[in-house]
């Protein structure tokens, strides 16, 4: 199959974007509505331990409390799809308003959000997406701008040259795999021709497996020259192991996404130059607005513009590239030595 350049890609969705925004001009624009009060909404993240699930859920919580709302946070603690399906069917019996959900599986979670949607519960995605009808995914940044930037960090470190391989969360996160679509896109470029792709591992965003899977990466590979790990529990288990194991240092090299308020030590220490990351409470607070919305009558369309407090007014953007309507936060920030204090999340 021929690949697009990605500069083609983002001129294609522009072109559809401007085609969408016009066709539906008529008929979408400025939700002008007031925000129900008493709106319940269910909050389910990949699972209730993760730290950047937490913030993502405090964030959310921030949102509906804004608006006179309250919010049920539910979830298992391992990151599958069976683990969540309580959870939703729990948001079914009480009737929520909106379920607000980080999907652990694209598809495996349709039938029972699809039961939920039928008594009248609207669904939201965000940091994961699902594939299911008739829903908002609120995306933390450009998904192809993720993937492209973090091979773009680690080829500038290593001087595009060496084996590299990707320590990921779950092999089923929609999130984790459309990085790495944009990932291999990315390394198909010229620049790239002595970078190669050995080995993507997955540690389902758990510290002790995302540690097992890093260390048969090193043993099974010992030219490994770089990683990246698209996971903030993958990224600060990594370092850990690269701070205490610093000869590892004279030839690997990590970057990916991760909590600046966790990675900060290894920064400032030199054991990781720079990694990427937004706000996760952003991403939660404004998934809250947007559920929020849905639940007080906007319309789910393209165009269709929102209100989302502190953060200000955002877009539904229509389908494209496999993603059904969405909506995008903003781009990522790189942490580094440099301004890595600012930060703390
Ligand atoms: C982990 C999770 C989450 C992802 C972040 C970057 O905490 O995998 O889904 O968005 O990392």
């Amino acid at each position: 199959m021929k690949l697009f350049k990605p500069s083609r890609l983002v001129a294609v969705a522009l072109v559809a974007f401007a085609v969408a925004v016009t066709a539906g001009a008529a008929i979408a624009g400025t939700f002008s509505g007031s925000i129900k009060s008493g709106l319940t909404v269910y909050a389910i993240p990949k699972d209730t331990i993760n730290p950047y699930e937490v913030i993502a859920d405090n964030g959310i919580k921030s949102a509906l409390s804004s608006v006179g709302g309250s919010v049920t946070v539910s979830s298992g603690t391992v990151d599958t799809a069976a683990a969540q399906e309580p959870s939703i069917q729990a948001a079914e019996q009480a009737h929520a308003n909106a379920i607000i959900i980080a999907g652990n599986d694209p598809a495996a979670l349709c039938p029972d959000l699809a039961q939920a949607q039928s008594a009248g519960t609207d669904v939201v995605s965000f940091d994961s997406d699902v594939t299911c009808a008739n829903h908002l995914f609120i995306n933390q940044a450009n998904t192809q701008q993720i993937g492209e930037s973090e091979v773009q960090l680690l080829g500038k470190e290593i001087g595009y040259k060496g084996q590299i391989a990707i320590l990921s969360a779950e092999s089923t996160a929609t999130n984790q795999n459309s990085w790495i679509k944009y990932m291999k896109i990315e390394l198909k470029q010229a620049k790239y021709k002595n970078m190669k792709l050995v080995k993507i591992v997955y540690g389902n965003d758990e510290p002790t497996t995302s540690k097992t899977v890093l260390l048969g990466l090193l043993s099974a590979y010992p030219d490994l020259r770089g990683i990246i790990s698209p996971t903030t529990v993958g990224i600060q288990t990594a370092a850990q192991y690269l701070d205490t194991h610093k000869s590892l240092l004279k030839h690997i090299t990590l970057t990916g996404l991760g909590l600046p308020s966790q990675m900060r030590p290894y920064v400032e220490d030199g054991t990781v130059k720079a990694f990427e990351l937004w706000d996760p409470a952003n991403l939660g607070y404004l998934a809250g607005y947007a559920a929020a919305s849905l639940a007080s009558g906007m319309p789910l369309k393209a165009g269709e513009t929102f209100k989302a407090g502190k953060l200000g007014s955002y877009t539904i953007l229509p389908p494209s590239d496999g993603t059904g309507l969405s909506v995008v936060l903003g781009p990522p920030t790189v942490f580094n030595k440099a301004n890595i204090k600012k930060f703390n999340f």
